[in-house]
């Protein structure tokens, strides 16, 4: 407590042993706040069904733990999105060539896989985006380790496993353990320590569609990768129009921890990555 903000009952004002137990009581009587300066009015209660049919289904148990984390998150957490476009016309061809010479094996190789590698390589350039707060909030913890989670949506709910040691991994073998991992979640067979360690989190839409998101940081992560679906575009380049493949990258981040400037960089530097994967051998 700060004994500046109690009034001394003692002599000259002096601050005394009873005084400090009264302003505790008093402090403790007050009504309770969410404590974080959310003062929201509570939802309405409203009978839907006097406006129509409806039908009661109960969240499912993990909808119900997702969507605690996620509340969480998003209202302690000062978010803010750089969105972003990585050309990714020769990844694309290189992925295809790959595809079909794994698919024998089972091994199916999307985007994501090259996104793994391209992800970590911008991590290790800047680690502050492979980093948590502590408790406190007065230190950054700097991860010497590269697991990344990937949201994996199944029937159930969202669910993150966490690739672990992506930067001791080529992009076939993480593409063998997208896979595996992914259908383990799906099956409900992920443990929960399948879903913990993760420094940093990619959620890709890309296999559904849509053009850019808003995802939520997963805390204690500071930061977070959308990316939704490949299209064609006419890029200005070199005097004239011509068509490339972008990719629309989305990173939401903690905005006590990362600046704009840096997030910036962040996606450029990720997105130069993707354009030129030669570069993942430097
Ligand atoms: N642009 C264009 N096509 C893409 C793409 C992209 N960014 N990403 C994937 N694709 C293609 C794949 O190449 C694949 O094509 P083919 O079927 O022709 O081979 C197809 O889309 C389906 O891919 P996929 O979704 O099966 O595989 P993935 O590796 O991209 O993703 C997984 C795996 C587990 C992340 C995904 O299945 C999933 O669950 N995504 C949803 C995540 C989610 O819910 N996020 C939101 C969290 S916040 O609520």
């Amino acid at each position: 407590m700060d004994l500046a903000q109690v009034k001394g009952s003692g002599e000259k004002g002096r601050v005394t042993k009873d005084d400090v137990q009264n302003f505790v009581k008093a402090a403790l009587a007050q009504p309770r706040g969410t404590g974080d300066g959310m003062h929201v009015l509570p939802m309405p209660v409203i009978d839907f069904a006097q406006f129509g049919a409806i039908e009661t289904r109960p969240l499912s148990r993990i909808q119900k733990i997702s969507g605690a984390n996620l509340h969480r998150n998003w209202v302690s957490i000062p978010h803010v999105t750089q969105f972003d476009e990585a050309d990714i016309t020769e990844m694309e061809a290189f992925r295809k060539q790959l595809g079909a010479e794994y698919a024998a094996q089972g091994i199916k190789i999307t985007p994501l896989a090259f996104l793994l590698r391209a992800v970590m390589e911008a991590l290790q350039h800047f680690p502050d985006f492979n980093a948590s707060l502590d408790a406190g909030g007065e230190n950054l913890i700097l991860k010497k380790y590269c697991h990344i989670g990937v949201a994996v949506d199944t029937p159930d709910g969202l669910m993150v496993p966490v690739l672990r040691d992506v930067d001791k991994k080529g992009i076939v073998q993480l593409a063998k353990e997208l896979g595996e991992i992914s259908a383990r979640a799906r099956d409900r067979k992920l443990a929960a320590t399948d879903m913990q360690g993760g420094s940093f989190t990619i959620s890709s839409l890309g296999g559904i569609g849509g053009t850019a998101f808003t995802p939520i940081i997963n805390a204690p992560e500071v930061a977070i990768l959308g990316v939704s679906r490949s299209a064609m575009k006419q890029i200005y380049k070199d005097g004239a129009f011509v068509p490339r493949l972008m990719l629309p990258l989305a990173l939401s981040y903690d905005h006590r921890v990362i600046d704009g400037a840096s997030a910036a960089r962040f996606t450029v530097y990720l997105s130069q990555i993707l354009a030129d994967i030669r570069r993942l051998a430097l």
